[in-house]
């Protein structure tokens, strides 16, 4: 049976998933779509030449009987409320990263997802579907460097529109590594402090950029994350994990090593869409594969609340520059590790 999808929101990263399931991905076709703009929506469906209706309201698209599934990719502080109104008709809903732009707004989905009794919503945080974290992971847990005690990540963009706010560093940005450092650690965090480098000449007046964030877990490791979204020269991400026994490193991105005009070297990626083009397949994948064998795996609605509690701390962190308390309190039953 092909799963029938709504997707609400088709811009960047919105299209690049109606292209991975019309193109790349088995088992689904996308039925309707919307967007608050209602031009982007009809181009939508014309480039993709998806046989589709445009809603132009998000909540008939939820309602509309022929979507069995739906896909939000809207902006940030509108993902709490389609995610609310697609587990109220118990719906399972595909929610691009943060699933809430608070703790509080991750908290109500939490509880409106246990009041329903079964599992509706996976998060969009890929990096635990990426060949390279996942061989990472399995460094760490097979004991091949002991017992990690550091870890030194960068998270590095281009450049970013003038929209961008020094709190997105944390919500819209870090987000990513506070999903998938827990994951990688099977930890969590307890504190958090935001320290801020000289800023560099290329961010905007009102942006503090880069920005290292200073994170403990409960366990004891410490981990220094930069975050540089106007480094001009590529999308760059890092994790280096120190152990008792050895270091590793999350591999590069795969590319040719050329010899040529009296230089060696490799590409750098600039777009983040290439960087983790396979395990945002996969995530999909698994998402449409979850809905048909009836237990969605993948990251969860509590795993969305986890990081955003810490990143409601490191928010917090960047006013008071002080080092911020991390509690997020039981994990509930419904979500087993
Ligand atoms: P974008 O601005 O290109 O697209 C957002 C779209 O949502 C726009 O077309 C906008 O018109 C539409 N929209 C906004 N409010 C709406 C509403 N109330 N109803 C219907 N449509 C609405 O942004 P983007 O880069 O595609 O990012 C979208 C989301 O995806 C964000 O939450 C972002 O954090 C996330 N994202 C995740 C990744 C990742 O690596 N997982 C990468 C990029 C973006
Ligand atoms: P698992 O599903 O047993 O989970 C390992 C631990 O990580 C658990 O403690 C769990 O609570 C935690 N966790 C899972 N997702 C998390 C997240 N997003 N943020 C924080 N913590 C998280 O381990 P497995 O099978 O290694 O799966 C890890 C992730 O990879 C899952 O999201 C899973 O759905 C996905 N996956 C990917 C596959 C692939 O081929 N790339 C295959 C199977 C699973
Ligand atoms: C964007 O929304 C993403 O999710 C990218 O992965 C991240 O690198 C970028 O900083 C965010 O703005």
């Amino acid at each position: 049976m092909t799963l029938q999808i709504g997707v609400i929101g088709t811009g960047a990263i919105g299209q690049d998933h109606i292209r991975r399931i019309t193109q790349a991905l088995s088992g689904a076709r996308v039925v309707a779509v919307n967007d608050i703009n209602p031009q982007q929506a009809r181009d939508t469906v014309a480039r993709y030449q998806l046989d589709a209706i445009v809603h132009t309201d998000a909540h008939t698209l939820v309602a509309d009987p022929a979507v069995q599934a739906l896909l939000v990719t809207s902006w940030g502080p509108t993902h709490e409320e389609f995610v609310l109104a697609a587990i109220a008709k118990g719906k399972p809903v595909f929610c691009e990263k943060p699933l809430a732009v608070t703790a509080e707004g991750c908290r109500r989905i939490v509880d409106a997802e246990i009041a329903h009794g079964k599992r509706l919503v996976q998060v969009g945080f890929m990096r635990p579907y990426d060949a390279g974290y996942r061989a990472l992971k399995d460094v760490i847990t097979n004991g091949h460097i002991g017992a990690p005690l550091m870890l030194h990540c960068a998270h590095r963009n281009p450049s970013v529109g003038d929209s961008y706010t020094t709190p997105m560093a944390i919500t819209d940005t870090l987000i990513h590594e506070l999903d998938v450092l827990r994951w990688l650690l099977d930890d969590d965090y307890v504190s958090a402090q935001v320290v801020f480098p000289r800023k560099s000449s290329h961010a905007s007046s009102h942006l503090a950029d880069p920005q290292i964030v200073l994170l403990e877990t409960t366990r004891g490791v410490r981990i220094d994350v930069e975050i540089f979204v106007n480094c001009q020269y590529g999308y760059d991400i890092q994790c280096s994990v120190v152990g008792e026994t050895g270091i590793a490193n999350l591999p590069e991105p795969a590319s040719v090593l050329l010899r040529s005009e009296a230089r060696l070297g490799t590409t750098i990626l600039t777009d983040w869409k290439q960087r983790f083009i396979d395990a945002y397949d996969v995530e999909l994948q698994g998402f449409i594969n979850g809905i048909r064998d009836g237990a969605l795996t993948g990251p969860s609605a509590w795993d969305g609340y986890a990081a955003a509690v810490a990143a409601d701390a490191c928010v917090k962190a960047q006013e008071t520059r002080q080092v911020e308390a991390i509690s997020m309190g039981a994990r509930p039953a419904f979500y087993p590790r």
